[in-house]
């Protein structure tokens, strides 16, 4: 079985990991959020990208869901001794590394593609991870405040004021003239499904469907997404704040209708939110607990996705 999913950082990763645990024997391929990407110190730094490389790779800080396990922050120390910052990014010594190694060969030339898999041939994370897009794609959010109204990039309305200066609009910048990476769309023409699974709908899955080609490509497939949203709010960070932004209510029926029927064939709910369900016109609904609290739960919601999606072809 050839499955292809879309994915952003701490939602997307652990549902792969669940995915890959009920599914060892199927062909997986990962399209990677780069909305996210920012460059900090001089080196470009992927979050998502390494959400998922480390979680798969078994070096993820689990408790925090993104950075490095037994990370130690001797470089951030020094740099703050210098004052150079930004202070609100934390980048831990373990991951400096990573961002080393990607801005060496982005600055030989080499494309994040194949960056990706280099970093990937180290932490072996038992799918095809493919970033969405070579090309530079940064999401900026536009806000008002004391200082006026500009835009900012998407990490420093994120992490440095947790989005809590409500967005005014969300731009994935250079999203229209990007390109499909190497093989994302040959993934997505050979895959038997498409999963979406719980990411943010806006800022993650919403920035990959961006690029050009990408939507057409997964819409011509079987689409199954796990909802992000339980009883009427994100289960962790501030998707509510991205969803207000686009004008999408924070429910999990509202997210489904966001996708849109084209696009999404099937969509699990959780049972907080069972009451809702009923099937959306083209969209079929399932109830079930979506909490990945463990692997085994976590598996057992991917089950449900291949499920549902295998019900649906
Ligand atoms: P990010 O890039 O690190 O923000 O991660 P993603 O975009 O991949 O996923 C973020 C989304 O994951 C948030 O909107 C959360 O609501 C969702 N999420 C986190 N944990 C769970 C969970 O246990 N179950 C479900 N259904 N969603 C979750
Ligand atoms: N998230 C934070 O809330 N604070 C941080 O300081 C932070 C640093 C960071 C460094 C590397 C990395 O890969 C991820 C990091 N994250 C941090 C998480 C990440 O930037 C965001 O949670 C997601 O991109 C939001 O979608
Ligand atoms: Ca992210």
């Amino acid at each position: 079985m050839r499955i292809v999913a879309l994915a952003g950082g701490i939602g997307g990763a652990r549902f792969l990991r669940g995915l890959r645990h009920t599914a060892p024997e199927a062909d997986i391929t990962v399209i990677g959020n780069t909305g996210d990407d920012i460059s900090l110190f001089g080196l470009r730094i992927c979050p998502d990208l390494d959400t998922v490389m480390y979680t798969l790779g078994g070096g993820i800080n689990e408790e925090q869901g993104w950075g490095r396990a037994d990370e130690t922050f001797t470089l951030r120390e020094e740099l703050a001794a210098y004052e150079v910052g930004p202070a609100w990014f934390t980048l831990g010594d373990r991951d400096f590394a990573t961002h080393i190694v990607r801005t060496q060969m982005l600055d030989a030339g080499y494309p994040l593609s194949a960056v990706t898999e280099a970093l990937c041939d180290r932490w072996r994370p038992g799918v095809r991870l493919l970033p969405m897009t070579d090309d530079r794609v940064e999401t900026h959010v536009v806000i008002e405040d004391d200082e006026g109204k500009r835009a900012i990039h998407f990490q420093e309305w994120w992490v440095r004021l947790h989005a809590g200066t409500p967005a005014r609009s969300i731009a994935a910048v250079g999203a229209d003239d990007a390109k499909p990476a190497p093989g994302v769309l040959e993934a997505i023409e050979a895959a038997d499904l498409v999963i979406l699974p719980p990411s943010n709908p806006v800022v993650s899955i919403g920035t990959i469907l961006a690029v050009p080609g990408i939507r057409a490509a997964v819409a011509a497939k079987t689409v199954v997404g796990v909802s992000p949203i339980i009883g009427g709010a994100p289960v962790r960070g501030m998707a509510d704040a991205c969803l207000t932004a686009i004008g999408v209510e924070t429910s999990a029926r509202a997210v489904a209708a966001h996708y849109g029927p084209d696009l999404l064939d099937g969509w699990l709910v959780d049972t907080a939110d069972g009451g809702t369900a009923d099937d959306l016109d083209g969209i079929a609904m399932r109830t079930r607990p979506l909490l990945m609290t463990d692997l085994e739960a976590t598996a057992d919601i991917a089950h449900a996705a291949l499920d549902l999606a295998e019900e649906l072809r």
